[in-house]
């Protein structure tokens, strides 16, 4: 338990489900801490437990131990994640019209499509988007299974060949963040990197989206 603080403090940084910059993220970082609460609950429950067994034999109320700690206790922390899970995952699915960008996986590199001041563009590595709104990325593969993961703006989602995968993503503020593969893909799998850059909405679309700053 007093490793604890110390390894949080490892969870911080740009490719952190645990430093949300935007709406959907945040649920996700909610949820993460929610299920770190249960399962803690839980362990602690295993301690006690435990450390009981060493101490002096003892008559064991069977109500008390087995129905109310080992069967109810348990159930109703799984309960209440297993709703906190099904609540967020309902949050963070694409409700309603959202601005379209298109994603494309590739061994090994990522392009996107994404409105531009003189119409749609191309890019590769990096994505622009608009700061403060929600944002639909069409995710698609030309080879194998890849993954598109911006930990700080969302979830993550499968890029499959000859499907079109969607997922929400929104950017609180405007800024740069860093997106990986997050599905092995081979070799270079670890090279698979790229940035998302959300603009002020006053900028958007951005005049030369191609031009890396
Ligand atoms: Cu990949």
């Amino acid at each position: 338990m007093a490793t604890v603080p110390l390894l949080l403090a490892g969870c911080d940084g740009p490719l952190s489900t645990l430093s949300p910059s935007g709406p959907v993220a945040q649920d996700i970082a909610w949820l993460w801490w929610a299920m770190l609460a249960g399962a803690t609950l839980l362990a602690l429950m295993v301690f006690v437990l435990v450390a009981l067994s060493f101490g002096r034999p003892r008559e064991v109320p069977e109500a008390r131990w087995i129905l109310g700690l080992g069967v109810w206790f348990s159930l109703g922390v799984l309960t209440l994640t297993l709703i906190a899970a099904l609540w967020v995952g309902e949050r963070i699915l694409p409700h309603g019209t959202a601005l379209e960008v298109h994603a494309h996986a590739r061994q090994w590199s990522w392009s996107f499509t994404q409105p531009g001041a003189d119409g749609p563009s191309e890019t590769q590595g990096v994505l622009h988007i608009p700061a403060g709104q929600p944002v639909d990325v069409l995710i698609t593969s030309s080879d194998v299974i890849h993954s598109f993961w911006v930990p700080q703006l969302g979830g993550k989602m499968d890029a499959i060949p000859g499907r079109v995968n969607r997922l929400r993503i929104e950017a609180a503020r405007p800024g740069t963040y860093e997106g990986l593969c997050a599905e092995f893909c081979g070799l270079e799998h670890a090279a698979m990197r790229f940035e998302v850059i959300a603009h002020d909405p006053a900028d958007w679309p951005p005049r030369a989206p191609e031009a890396r700053p």
